[in-house]
């Protein structure tokens, strides 16, 4: 019966053990990490705990292996175990792993007896300069500009900050901070959707909302950094002829980047994957907030490791996994509903009218605006629908939420278009709001007409109107066809049983 022994239980072991572990043939596991042997256990693999890997206790099982997995993170270790099973098992495959740290003499005596060594070190300093040149030189780069800053440093985010975006900030604050800077985090417009609202929150991090009317507040700082983004004025508020000390990006640049120091790599699928390789090259244990947030950002912007996903990000998010915060992870993602959250959405399913791929509901008053953006985002859902606009009354104000999925509308224009003369609106393409003063309505003052339908009749009146005006925009939309004309589509988009609105 063919049998595998594996030396170790870390994270390299413990990727053999899961690769081996198939029920094929004996599998034996010699740790002398307690914590991790009882986890294993768990998994249902035989291991024995020992801090001695001689001939005795390799013998303690008669097994004559044919495999043997040579992998503890403890380079000592490995030596002894490697030295023992090729004296006890000559004809056994046997890889060795050499750990992090090893001496050369320990490298040389396992050269001597495996089969095939693995080394880390060297395996990533291939890798690196693989990717990027010759490392040392740019962790040295860095460093001398962070140096150089010597003062305060503002780490600035895209406008409207995703995970990526925050926990790289978070991230290239810590390396900055521990150089000596004194480090804000800084971005412009809204961490609004809840999701990245509760990530910022549960996660406690730091960060400083600037005003782009206020270019004064930038005089406070020494030097600038640009993360997830790479030039100042596009996709930041920051003006255009701002020097830019620092840019980490993976996005690929549509012009040429200026900084003092520029590292762009569009190969990876996000700005995080970059930042978990800056703490490991320059040997800084990533603290568990920001592991916990680096993983969250390269989750979220590979959307869950299916695009633009490199080898890369599937490394930087194991070593992530060993230390993040897993069950903040999982209240980030599941965030528990209110009472008044859910029947916010389930009134808006209720009320939902659907005009061709558009869909309107008005859910009345509310309480809790955070709602609206968790039902916009929910009926979104919907087959069929490719924009949704929930909104409500709340202390005198109406809220709307828009959502839409593809480019073909621009809500964040299309909001302006609607709402910016009566009140105020703006957003993204794909997620965009408004909010109106319920005075500026005509016909609230004397009550004519009850509230709710004087706000639904101006609310989706104005918003039709202008996604009509721009249907050309729409056109493919319907049945994913555009053989038909502007006023065939807007027949379609207002159905003629329709007359509610007038
Ligand atoms: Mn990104």
């Amino acid at each position: 019966m063919p049998s595998r022994l594996v030396v170790g239980a870390g994270s390299t072991a413990r990727a053999i053990i899961d690769a081996v572990s198939d029920g094929h043939g004996e599998l034996w596991v010699l740790t002398d990490d307690e914590h991790r042997a009882e986890t294993l256990r768990e998994d249902g693999v035989s291991v024995t705990v020992t801090d001695e890997f001689g001939r005795a206790t390799m013998r303690e099982r008669d097994i004559a292996p044919v495999t043997v997995a040579v992998a503890s993170d403890d380079p000592s270790v490995n030596v002894a175990a490697a030295e023992t099973a090729a004296e006890l098992f000559p004809d056994a495959f046997r890889l060795c792993y050499t750990g992090y740290g090893a001496t050369d003499s320990q490298r040389d005596r396992l050269d001597a007896v495996a089969d095939r060594l693995v080394d880390p070190e060297a395996v990533l300093t291939e890798r690196l300069r693989e990717s990027v040149g010759e490392p040392g030189s740019r962790i040295r780069n860095l460093r001398g500009v962070l140096r150089d800053i010597d003062g305060h440093l503002a780490v600035v985010t895209h406008d409207n900050p995703d995970p990526d975006a925050i926990a790289s900030a978070v991230a290239l604050g810590e390396l900055a901070a521990r150089a000596g800077c004194e480090v804000s985090l800084c971005y412009y417009g809204d961490i609004s959707h809840q999701e990245n609202r509760a990530f910022v929150n549960l996660l406690e991090y730091d960060l400083v909302n600037l005003d782009a009317d206020d270019a004064a507040a930038l005089e406070t700082y020494d030097g600038f950094a640009l993360v997830d983004h790479s030039r100042p004025g596009v996709n930041d508020q920051l003006p255009e002829d701002l020097p830019i000390d620092i840019v980490i990006d993976h996005h690929p640049p549509r012009l040429p980047v200026e900084a003092r120091y520029v590292d762009l790599r569009s190969g990876v699928g996000a700005t995080s994957t970059l930042l978990v390789d800056y703490f490991e090259r320059l040997g800084v244990e990533l603290p568990e907030h920001i592991a916990t947030g680096l993983l969250f950002g390269i989750r979220v912007d590979t959307k869950d490791f299916r695009r633009e996903v490199s080898a890369e990000d599937f490394l930087a998010a194991a070593q992530l996994v060993e230390r993040a915060d897993m069950d903040a992870l999982q209240r980030i993602e599941n965030p528990s509903v209110s009472g008044e959250t859910l029947s916010i959405i389930g009134r808006a399913i209720d009320n939902r009218e659907e005009e061709g791929s558009v869909l309107l509901s008005c859910v009345g008053e509310l309480s809790d605006r955070d709602a609206l953006a968790q039902a916009a985002d929910r009926l979104l859902d919907l087959e069929g629908i490719h924009a949704t606009m929930v909104y409500g009354v709340l202390d005198g104000t109406i809220f709307v939420s828009a959502r839409a999925r593809g480019a073909d509308i621009d809500l964040g224009e299309a909001l302006r278009d609607a709402f910016g003369q009566i009140g105020s609106a703006g957003g993204h393409a794909d997620m965009a709001g408004a909010q109106i003063a319920l005075g500026v309505l005509d016909g609230v003052d004397d009550r004519e007409e009850p509230l709710h339908s004087i706000v639904k009749s101006v609310v989706n009146d104005r918003f039709l109107d202008v996604v009509q005006s721009r249907s050309h925009r729409l056109l493919g939309r319907i049945d994913g066809r555009t053989e038909f004309g502007l006023d065939e589509y807007v027949k379609r988009l207002r159905p003629a049983d329709d007359n509610e609105r007038s």
